[in-house]
């Protein structure tokens, strides 16, 4: 019996990963857990648990009582807010993922632990277009946790034996689930906006590239990794992946085309421009391409056109 856990479930990514798993493996029993009192509304049907991991009895007492056989491991600290917390950060991102990882060999023989990581692991000495073996010097608390918690599922591996997959995220685009305090948040706000408004007001400055993965790829690539046989992932750290890079300018211009009318930029730039110029805006992901066969789909002007109709249906339902 195939029993899976989602911490963080609600969020971005847990929100369109629950729903994801549900329809492909039907027989799986799912159990989400979150920070958050009640599940969302999307996340109504399923069993759901309200749960601190920083709690750590609470935390153990779950995975005893579920004895799950994949953990996805989502339950994060994003960049922004991690440079507003960085205590918290550090506990939540790293020191709650390595108690998680110890209960796993402990407890669970034969798990299988997902954990996202994210460009913020890259700095300036990774250089604007990053490859897998970069050198990871990052300027960001969010960042410098990503890279202790890679690390730690690296060595926990070699080490322990276990089983630990992760993803280097680059900003993440999805119609369900807003992002909560990160840096390329904007890229969601921006269509959301798009709906009641000809402007925009970004907290980038308009010519600042990123790398971007649509949530349908996302979701492709967390499946084609969890499947992967144990001996052909040559990376226990964390593989880049890579959808398509934009600036905000490039966004805005693809929801003009897109609606047939002006749309405009306006770039008022905060603490996390920072923390952009700090991030690659490339990924070379050929390490994920040949282990496990990644290769995306959606490119900006895909996205666009998918985002527009999906955020238009959610507004008029609400
Ligand atoms: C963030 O902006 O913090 C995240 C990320 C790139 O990991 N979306």
């Amino acid at each position: 019996m195939e029993k899976i856990l989602i911490t963080g479930a609600a969020g971005q990514l847990g929100t369109d990963l629950a729903l994801y798993i549900q329809k492909r493996r039907p027989a799986a029993r799912i159990l989400l857990t979150d920070i958050r009192p009640e599940a969302p509304q999307d996340l109504a049907d399923f069993r759901y648990q309200p749960l601190d991991v920083n709690d750590w009895p609470a935390f153990e007492q779950v995975l005893a009582d579920f004895a799950p056989t994949e953990i996805y491991h989502l339950a994060a600290l994003l960049s922004g807010t991690a440079e507003k917390n960085p205590e918290l950060a550090w506990q939540l991102n790293v020191q709650t993922q390595k108690h998680l990882f110890d209960v796993c060999v402990q407890t669970l023989p034969g798990v299988k632990v997902f954990f996202p990581s994210s460009i913020a692991v890259f700095g300036p000495g990774a250089g604007k277009f990053a490859r897998q073996q970069a050198y990871l010097d990052p300027t960001s608390m969010y960042g410098v946790t990503k890279v202790a918690g890679e690390q730690l599922g690296n060595y926990y591996h070699f080490k322990h034996g276990l089983d630990v997959r992760s993803l280097r995220f680059p900003g993440l685009i999805s119609s369900k689930a807003m992002p909560g305090g990160g840096t390329t948040d904007y890229s969601v706000e921006i269509y959301h906006v798009a709906q009641q408004q000809d402007s925009y007001t970004c907290y980038l400055r308009d010519e600042t590239p990123m790398p971007f993965l649509y949530m349908p790829d996302a979701m492709q690539a967390i499946e084609k990794l969890m499947a992967a046989p144990a001996p052909a992932l040559t990376v226990r750290t964390s593989y880049n992946i890579h959808g398509f890079s934009a600036t905000p300018k490039d966004f805005a211009a693809s929801i003009a085309e897109a609606q047939g009318r002006p749309f405009e930029l306006l770039s008022h730039p905060d603490f996390r421009q920072a923390i952009a110029d700090s991030w690659p805006a490339e990924l070379e992901d050929d390490a994920a391409r040949k282990d496990w066969d990644w290769q995306p789909d959606f490119n900006l002007k895909a996205v666009t056109a998918d985002m527009l109709v999906a955020v238009g249906e959610a507004k008029q339902t609400v």
